[in-house]
């Protein structure tokens, strides 16, 4: 099918570019730009890491003379601020660019508008809102973390389909297709770090890295939540160096198997004076650290206790074709549960797919 050239065409294609770079901009958003003169493309431009250009910068550099009087196409509002880098504004005005489309405001309070004012005052011509939607649900994870300073909480799980993740033995291996189980590890690269509890780590001493048939993916930071500190230190995670650890435990863990902890590299967090890990306290304290987004594969216990304390912002459910039964087979979110239908917390905007025999189920949770 043709496409037809209009603002959503070239909006789409600085979509398509950011959204490549999901995972590698830390608590930055991915962002895309496209610069188009007398109907010809002249720059393009991606953010690729915090610290380094935006994607502006990238584009305009590319267009050079040709950015006067060009169309300029960003997937997010052209920042005002000084952060690690200096204004886009300021580059979009002295460039003399003619219009700018926007998909989106940028959610930092530190921008929030003043970019778009900015460019307004200076005689260009600016639209917002072209193909928004896809550019919010594009950076959900940074607008979560840079509006509340905590990291957005993706929780995955993969269960038969009576929310069974393992037998009554403990088998688990495999309950996923093999494409499902492909898509979590680019849901990996996606986030900034993975999460597990203790249980998961005791039953299946996980390596939690990022691993592709072709290409190399990003390795998240692991995360384990350990109130009794238990963990073994012949745990893999502490042996194959593929990246950081950072262990959650209470006040109460026994200093002596901290410093073991610590000695192997693994950075230690002390969440709370109670018998289990304040999750919510671990949340902004991973926040401070600059940890932006992280996911969460169980198991039930974990993502039990983060579903009653309101502390995921998506849920994904991978589901297999299968009932395993059994009252002691664990399952998907294990928590004290709701008495009234009408206290159920349900899934919004709910995404379904189909992949091949099984089936994922998205949305965001919601709380009566
Ligand atoms: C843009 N274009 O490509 C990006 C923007 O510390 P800095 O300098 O990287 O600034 C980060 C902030 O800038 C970030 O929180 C967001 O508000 C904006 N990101 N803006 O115009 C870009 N990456
Ligand atoms: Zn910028």
């Amino acid at each position: 099918m043709e496409m037809v050239v209009n603002d959503e065409f070239y909006m789409s294609l600085a979509l398509d570019m950011a959204e490549r770079a999901q995972g590698q901009t830390g608590i930055n958003p991915v962002v895309g730009c496209v610069i188009v003169k007398n109907g010809a493309l002249v720059g393009l431009g991606t953010h690729l890491q915090r610290g380094s250009g935006h994607a502006e910068v990238h584009a305009v550099g590319m267009a050079g003379k040709n950015a006067e009087g060009s169309s300029v196409y960003v997937t997010l509002e052209p920042c005002s601020h000084f952060g690690k880098t200096p204004p886009c504004c300021d580059l979009l005005v002295e460039a003399q660019v003619k219009r700018v489309i926007i998909a989106c405001e940028d959610p930092n309070p530190q921008v929030a508008g003043t970019g778009i004012e900015r460019l307004r005052q200076n005689g260009i011509e600016v639209k917002v809102g072209v193909l928004r939607d896809r550019a919010i649900r594009q950076n959900e994870k940074f607008v979560k973390y840079i509006t509340t300073g905590t990291p957005y909480v993706t929780i995955k799980t993969a269960s038969t389909l009576d929310g069974k993740i393992a037998t009554d033995t403990g088998d688990s291996k495999w309950i996923s297709n093999e494409e499902a189980r492909r898509q979590v590890h680019s849901l990996r690269h996606r986030h900034q770090a993975i999460m597990v509890g203790i249980g998961t780590v005791q039953a299946d001493d996980p390596a939690l890295t990022t691993r592709h048939d072709e290409v190399d993916g990003l390795q998240p930071i692991r995360i384990v939540v350990d109130s009794k500190l238990s963990l073994s230190p012949e745990a893999r995670i502490f042996s194959d160096c593929a990246s950081p650890v950072i262990v959650l435990t209470t006040e109460q863990a026994d200093p002596q198997k901290v410093k073991l902890l610590r000695d192997l590299g693994a950075a230690v967090l002390a969440c709370g004076s109670g018998p289990s890990v304040d999750l919510g306290f671990a949340l902004k304290e991973l926040g401070r650290m600059e940890i932006g987004s992280i996911l969460v594969e169980g198991g039930g216990t974990l993502n039990g206790s983060l579903l009653k304390e309101r502390l995921a912002d998506r849920i994904i459910m991978y589901l297999a074709p299968m009932i395993v039964g059994g009252k002691a087979a664990p399952v998907n979110f294990n928590f004290e549960g709701v008495h009234r239908i009408a206290d159920a917390v349900t899934l919004d905007s709910l995404e379904i797919e189909q992949i091949g025999n099984n089936i994922s189920v998205t949305g965001i949770p919601v709380w009566p």
